[in-house]
């Protein structure tokens, strides 16, 4: 691990998570890989090894669960606790309807894991960084953390407070040398869709037809550029969209 940065990257299992490990390894970084599905970060482990020489940890978690976070970190050897950026990027939506027939079950699912997910991840990683007086923690936001559309009540509201949970933890963490980051990306085609919708692949892929959305790849890019820069730049927030989307709901769609 000597002389080798190391990346916590959590819902490494797919999507925008995945992309950022292929890139970080390509990048010379160890990985540590956190998500439920741990035999896929099993899989991409092996291969990222192969393909880049780097160290891989990975680790099947739950990130709802606040004592098994706070056990998994525990537990780790202490090689493994030397984290240089952590990325909050676990996250979901369930269901779109509007609030009045919305599923509750679904509510706490989504604030669990966005919301109260990512602050004990957090809360595990950052006094590490603190004593080490370095690190950088980069929040997967949304552009519904920007702006609210119609039945993504719930999780537009996790997402506005990842929001604010970024600029707050800026401040807090403003002595200790640790840079905070948001990215906020639009419409990225990931298994988000078939999530949200609870296996209903026909309708995920409706979300994106007529248009190019942003790539899982496109993503992991615009997060290594923000944690590439010099140690005295610090990327607060970035916002990424599809050229064809100027807002949440307003698309240039091709018939
Ligand atoms: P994916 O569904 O492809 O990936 C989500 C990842 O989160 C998976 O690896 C999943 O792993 C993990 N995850 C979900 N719940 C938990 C949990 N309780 N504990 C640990 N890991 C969990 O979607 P994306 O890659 O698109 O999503 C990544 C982030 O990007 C999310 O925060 C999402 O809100 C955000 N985002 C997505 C956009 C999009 O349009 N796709 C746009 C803007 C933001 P596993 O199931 O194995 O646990
Ligand atoms: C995911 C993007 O606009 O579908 O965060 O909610 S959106």
């Amino acid at each position: 691990m000597l002389g080798m940065k190391t990346v916590f990257i959590t819902g490494a299992s797919s999507g925008i998570g995945f992309a950022c490990a292929e890139i970080f390894a390509r990048e010379k970084y160890n990985l540590l890989l956190a998500s439920r599905r741990v035999d896929r970060l099993h899989a991409m482990a092996t291969d990222l090894q192969n393909k880049y020489g780097v160290q891989i940890h990975a680790i099947g978690l739950d990130v709802r669960d606040k004592n098994l976070v706070q056990k998994v970190w525990n537990e780790l050897p202490e090689n493994w606790k030397v984290i240089d950026v952590l990325i909050n990027n676990a996250g979901l939506s369930q269901g779109l309807e509007p609030i009045q027939e919305g599923n509750t079950d679904d509510w706490d699912r989504m604030i669990d894991t966005n919301l109260k997910g990512l602050l004990y991840v957090t809360r595990a990683v950052a006094p590490a960084m603190q004593e080490r007086k370095t690190g950088h923690i980069i929040n997967i936001g949304s552009i519904a953390g920007k702006e609210v559309y119609p039945n993504g009540n719930v999780y537009c509201s996790t997402k506005h407070a990842v929001d604010a949970l970024t600029k707050a933890m800026r401040i807090d963490l403003l002595p200790y040398n640790i840079k905070v980051t948001s990215v906020d990306p639009g419409a990225v085609e990931t298994e988000f869709s078939v999530v949200r919708f609870k296996g209903d692949r026909e309708r995920a892929k409706k979300v994106y037809e007529g248009f190019t959305p942003l790539s899982a790849e496109d993503v992991a890019e615009a997060i290594w550029f923000a944690a590439s820069r010099p140690p005295h730049v610090n990327v607060n927030d970035l916002l990424l969209m599809p050229t064809a989307q100027a807002t949440s709901t307003l698309f240039h769609k091709e018939p």
